[in-house]
């Protein structure tokens, strides 16, 4: 440090910055600093010095890891309904069993893709998200293989939930997964947005000559506007956040929604008369991280992350299907605020399913014969 002769001050022992750093005994300064910068220069590094030793040496006593202030949940919904109750749950228990090292924010609403809700898997690609909750219709423009979700009448009939865990129990999940992950996003759990219903302000649908020329918002991911245009409707691809206000000043006619995470939680009775409960796609949530992000923490770490996100998302998927599998009991809310409610029986799912097959035909080709027929496969071998 110092350098000989002069008027030997000794340092302060406060670095500018407030931090309290003590300098070693001896260290002493060969300029007077008020007199020479360069004596200055001396001092700053000096400070710098001790102050670097002295982290050095608090290091093994400070938490086990440092990470950002702020991880970022990208959630495309409010925070009510199980879908935005889970992003919450997984917050607070993650902050809570990190004791405060991964402190996540749900950002809700689509904030963090600004209404472009297909660019929500970028977000987690790129590390501008760290997590999501995401639904693998707006993730499936980047995993085109997510479109399996969406092939209409896939998950037929009374199995149609035992089914679908069935599929992503198996093989198929696990490829899925594997697809994801090799893009750079860490699926930790499946959830369930649900299976999707439709409904409109115009008329009941129960055939598929109803639904002509009615103007059904969708999602844009282009299989959707394929099965709406083989329906005879006229579909417009739309962001969740604008759709709302379309339907509020009657620019389109309908829509198609799970119940218990969406329909409900967003009344949408104060604007659609009329459901039809048909299942004709599932759509299953994936907790994710980004890989940057999840590459940052520490074994413990990523063990409680995946821990805790598994336990979220299993009870989320128990609440997206309350009253729903087995029973009919949540379309009483449905009933009570005043929608008309159409349960299609298998005969009339059929018609719907065989006016969709040249899309299933088409898409099946899209997303791969193989992990296609491998999820076939596992549907009717699921009793
Ligand atoms: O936009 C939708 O319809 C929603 C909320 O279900 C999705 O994010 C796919």
């Amino acid at each position: 440090m110092g350098s000989g002769g002069g008027t030997g001050r000794t340092a302060p022992a406060m670095p500018r910055g407030g931090g309290v750093v003590a300098l070693p005994k001896n260290t002493s300064f060969t300029r007077d600093r008020r007199t020479d910068p360069k004596g200055v220069d001396e001092l700053r590094r000096a400070v710098l010095w001790a102050a670097v030793v002295s982290l050095v040496a608090l290091a093994p006593a400070a938490a086990p890891a440092q990470y950002k202030p702020e991880f970022k949940l990208s959630v495309v919904v409010g925070p009510a309904g199980p879908w935005g109750e889970a992003a919450t749950r997984f917050s607070d228990l993650l902050r809570e069993r990190t004791h405060g090292r991964i402190n996540v924010k749900p950002y809700f609403a689509g904030q963090l893709f600004a209404g472009r809700q297909t660019t929500e898997f970028l977000l987690l690609v790129q590390g501008v998200a760290d997590f999501a909750i995401g639904s693998t219709i707006n993730w499936s423009p980047q995993v085109k293989e997510l479109n399996l979700f969406s092939l209409p009448f896939l998950f037929p009939g009374e199995k149609a939930y035992r089914a679908l865990d069935a599929v992503q129990q198996s093989e198929v999940g696990r490829r899925l997964f594997q697809i994801i992950e090799s893009k750079g996003v860490v699926p930790l759990a499946w959830g369930e947005n649900g299976f999707r219903q439709l409904t409109n302000s115009v008329r009941p649908v129960r055939r598929p000559a109803d639904l002509q020329n009615l103007k059904i918002r969708v999602v844009g991911s282009p299989i959707f506007i394929d099965i709406f245009r083989f329906l005879g409707a006229n579909p417009v691809s739309m962001n969740w956040a604008e759709a709302q206000t379309a339907f509020a000043q009657g620019t389109v006619d309908g829509q198609e929604n799970p119940v218990n995470s969406v329909i409900i939680p967003f009344k949408l009775w104060t604007t659609q008369k009329y459901v039809t409960v048909w299942n004709y796609v599932v759509d299953p949530l994936i907790l994710g991280m980004s890989k940057q992000s999840w590459d940052a923490l520490s074994a413990q770490d990523k063990e409680i992350v995946r821990r805790t996100a598994q336990e979220v998302m299993a009870r989320q998927k128990r609440e997206a299907r309350a009253g729903l599998e087995g029973s009919h009991e949540a379309l009483e809310t449905l009933r009570k605020n005043g929608m008309e409610v159409i349960v299609l029986t298998p005969e009339e799912v059929e018609a719907f399913r065989q006016a969709t097959l040249p899309v299933y035909r088409k898409w099946k080709q899209e997303i791969g014969r193989t992990l296609v027929e491998a999820a076939e496969k596992v549907v009717r071998n699921t009793r």
